[in-house]
């Protein structure tokens, strides 16, 4: 039975909303979830469906939730596991996990995410590479022995890195072996693909110009 709502927008090109949705989904919340494509057309309706105009949101149980990291200490109230069990990495995790909500603006800029398109080479800048060699560090600062990055369970973390793996893969950035069999292994969780294969399912009619040429 649905207890609420979660507001999402495109599935090919909204990372927020892929954060929240793993995050609800691996939380095992029953919610309806509802598609708004996003557009300059959408603002209006993003704005009458959510206290901040943007997705993800959710609703749950009586709770209203917004931005992506509340999504994720909401989704880990109903599974803890979902934060390292270990106090220590547990400060780890929910550190990176604010560092990425915070920050990476360069990265996000120059390789907004498209989860069907190849662009191979495009959006190296100074800035965006200082991004990349910050975000292999923390990867490699988790002590994991794999596949994800606490571990042999996709927690929290994995979900607010998803998106980053996605823009890895979409325009083919050099990574250290670890960190490539890190991205691997989120690729191939079967949450990942499922968000994957309803992104190619996604009308054309939904394309946005600005983030297909
Ligand atoms: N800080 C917010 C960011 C949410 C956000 O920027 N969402 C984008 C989609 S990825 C959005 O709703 N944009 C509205 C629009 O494009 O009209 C969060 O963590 O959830």
């Amino acid at each position: 039975m649905s207890m609420g709502r979660l507001l999402i927008g495109n599935r090919r090109y909204s990372s927020w909303s892929l954060r929240g949705w793993l995050l609800v989904r691996l939380a095992g919340l029953e919610v309806t979830e509802t598609l708004i494509p996003l557009s300059e057309g959408a603002t209006q309706a993003l704005a009458d469906a959510t206290p901040t105009g943007l997705v993800p949101y959710l609703e749950h149980d009586g709770a209203r939730i917004w931005e992506s990291l509340s999504i994720a200490e909401y989704a880990a109230e109903h599974n803890p596991a979902l934060w390292p069990a270990d106090r220590v990495a547990r400060a780890h995790a929910r550190s990176i996990s604010a560092e990425m909500h915070a920050g990476f603006r360069a990265l996000r800029q120059a390789m907004p995410m498209n989860l069907c398109r190849s662009f191979p080479g495009r959006g190296r800048t100074p800035e965006v590479l200082a991004d990349i060699a910050r975000i292999e560090t923390i990867w490699s600062e988790t002590g994991s022995e794999g596949p994800f990055l606490y571990g042999a369970n996709f927690g929290a973390a994995d979900a607010m890195f998803a998106p980053v793996v996605a823009r890895f893969l979409t325009y083919g950035v050099e990574l250290s072996e670890p960190a490539a069999s890190y991205c691997a292994a989120v690729r191939a969780h079967p949450l990942v693909d499922e968000w994957y294969r309803g992104a190619a399912e996604e009308p054309a009619a939904w394309l946005l110009e600005k983030y297909e040429t």
